[in-house]
């Protein structure tokens, strides 16, 4: 039974890191029997929390060990809604999968759904994205704003706003920039990538998925060989490893506030946020689209978020979707 699970888990919270509940506690607070409680806690596991038993005290959540399940998110949030509920799991294809299940069951704007691997964890068009167990952060944030679905993609650009200053609150040293659309890269090596995803019913967004994967903890030697020249993460570019539950409650903050302005204001109040962090405004760079290869200088994005790309000849285009290069 899913809500006495949540209970279940609200009272394992709620109770201090080193008090065990007992089982009849619990069971008297979920009004369930022993055996609803016992099954609960099975599937807590089951999902990826470490619950500690002791025959004569009950339960608690383990708080030590470093895992980005609620117990360790929850005493850094601060927000109303983006992470007020918190779907945890060792080990999922894809957190965009799991949302996008967690939809149809209805599930509340502010979503988070985190794992700490994933078997087939993707970026856009289909490619991989490569998840070192317990690193990193994946997750999806399930957002539900009343938005026309051809705004849908302006969200990976307010993602990127959110991550890269919630990444310069916490670390001040580091010089993280924004790779139109949807990298955030350090020292031109790459830490972050966003993906956005939506599911609409004809002229209404029903929810947007937005993916974020952030290379946290990993060693260089972490990274497969391909990945060796082009990315990097936090832990390298700092000298030390850093908590990842910190880092998920500031996204969750920032990403609150600007989901805010974006529904009232639209794109434009961000924009300048956007162009500050920037590192591809200004720059020679080569665009590939689905269709074409385009050279040219970025000079700006409109207030619909579209890339606009000078090239040689003069003209402007209007960039909606590509990968580019500097
Ligand atoms: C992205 O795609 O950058 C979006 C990545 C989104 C990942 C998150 S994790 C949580 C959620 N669940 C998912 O299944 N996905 C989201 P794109 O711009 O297409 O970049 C993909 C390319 O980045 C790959 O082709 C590799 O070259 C490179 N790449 C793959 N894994 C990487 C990593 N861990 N760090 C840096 N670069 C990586």
């Amino acid at each position: 039974n899913g809500s006495t699970k949540e209970r279940v888990l609200q009272a394992l919270l709620q109770a201090k890191k080193d008090d065990y509940i007992s089982g009849a506690q619990l069971a008297t607070f979920c009004d369930v029997s022993r055996t609803s409680i016992w099954k609960a806690i099975q599937s807590l596991e089951q999902d990826g929390y470490t619950i500690v038993s002791a025959k004569t005290k009950g339960y608690r959540l383990d708080g030590d060990s470093d895992f980005v399940d609620a117990a360790h998110i929850e005493p850094y949030l601060q927000t109303k809604e983006i992470g007020r509920t918190i779907v945890y799991k060792k080990e999922v294809t894809s957190t965009q999968t799991v949302a996008s299940e967690l939809v149809k069951e209805n599930t509340p704007h502010g979503t988070i759904v985190i794992a700490e691997s994933q078997t087939a964890g993707r970026g856009r068009m289909e490619r991989p994205w490569e998840t070192t167990a317990a690193k990193g952060i994946w997750m999806t944030v399930v957002l539900r704003p009343d938005i026309p679905p051809h705004q849908a993609p302006q969200f990976t650009l307010v993602a990127a706003v959110a991550v890269i200053n919630a990444m310069k609150a916490l670390y001040p040293s580091l010089e993280p920039v924004i790779k139109w659309p949807n990298d955030i890269l350090i020292g031109g090596k790459k830490t972050t990538g966003i993906l956005t995803e939506m599911l609409a019913e004809s002229d209404r967004v029903n929810a947007l998925l937005v993916g974020i994967g952030i290379n946290m903890n990993q060693a260089m030697s972490d990274f497969p060989d391909e990945l060796q020249t082009i990315a990097t993460s936090l832990a390298v570019e700092l000298g030390h490893t850093v908590d990842r539950a910190e880092l998920v409650a500031m996204i969750c903050s920032y990403l609150e506030n600007y989901t805010q302005l974006y529904v009232k204001h639209g794109f434009s109040r961000l924009k300048t946020l956007w162009e500050e962090s920037s590192g591809t405004i200004g720059k020679r760079i080569r665009a590939t689209t689905l269709r074409e290869v385009l050279e040219g200088i970025a000079i700006g994005i409109t207030e619909d978020g579209v890339l606009q790309l000078q090239l040689d000849s003069g003209e402007v285009r209007g960039i909606y979707s590509a990968d580019i290069e500097l």
